[in-house]
């Protein structure tokens, strides 16, 4: 496997704020040995919001999901490491906390108890363009 030193974004969306796991979270990303290089607690707008989620524009769970992302404050991390993108994305888990496994952070703290599948803690970019897009809007 080569070497590849990227960075990514990673969000604790306001669920994961307001349940007190920032720092969880950020443990288990320094455990996996990826570096913090910034962080900031950021109240963001619908402008932001719709930047940064313009490629699911037009879904049904589009509007839902940018109103809940704007219901209360993210914690926005720049996170570097080797193939970090996708490392993160396995730290994470499955989208759907419901089937995320044990083991992640969607997984382990996810919960089903009638709450909509947007509310899944963290974002993580996917791809080396995504990063490179996501960091530029919220690291501006
Ligand atoms: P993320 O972008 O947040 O890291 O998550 P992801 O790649 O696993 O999921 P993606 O397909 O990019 O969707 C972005 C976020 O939209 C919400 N979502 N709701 N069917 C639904 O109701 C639905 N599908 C997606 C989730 O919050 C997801 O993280
Ligand atoms: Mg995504």
């Amino acid at each position: 496997m080569t070497t590849a030193i990227e960075e990514t974004l990673v969000l604790v969306k306001p669920d994961g704020v307001a349940r007190n796991l920032t720092g969880e979270i950020l443990r288990r990303i320094e455990a996996k040995g990826y570096s913090l290089v910034d962080l900031k607690l950021v109240q963001a707008d619908r402008d932001l919001l719709a930047k940064h989620y313009a490629e699911h524009e037009g879904k049904p769970f589009y509007e839902p999901l940018v109103e809940f992302m704007e219901s209360g404050p993210v914690v926005a991390m720049r996170i570097a490491g080797n193939r970090v993108i996708e490392g993160f994305r396995s730290l994470a888990g499955a989208t759907d906390p419901t089937t995320a496994a044990p083991g992640t952070i969607r997984g382990d703290f996810g919960r089903d108890w009638g709450l909509k599948v947007q509310q899944n803690l963290v974002h993580g970019s996917d791809s080396v363009e995504s990063a490179e897009r996501e960091l530029a809007l919220w690291f501006a």
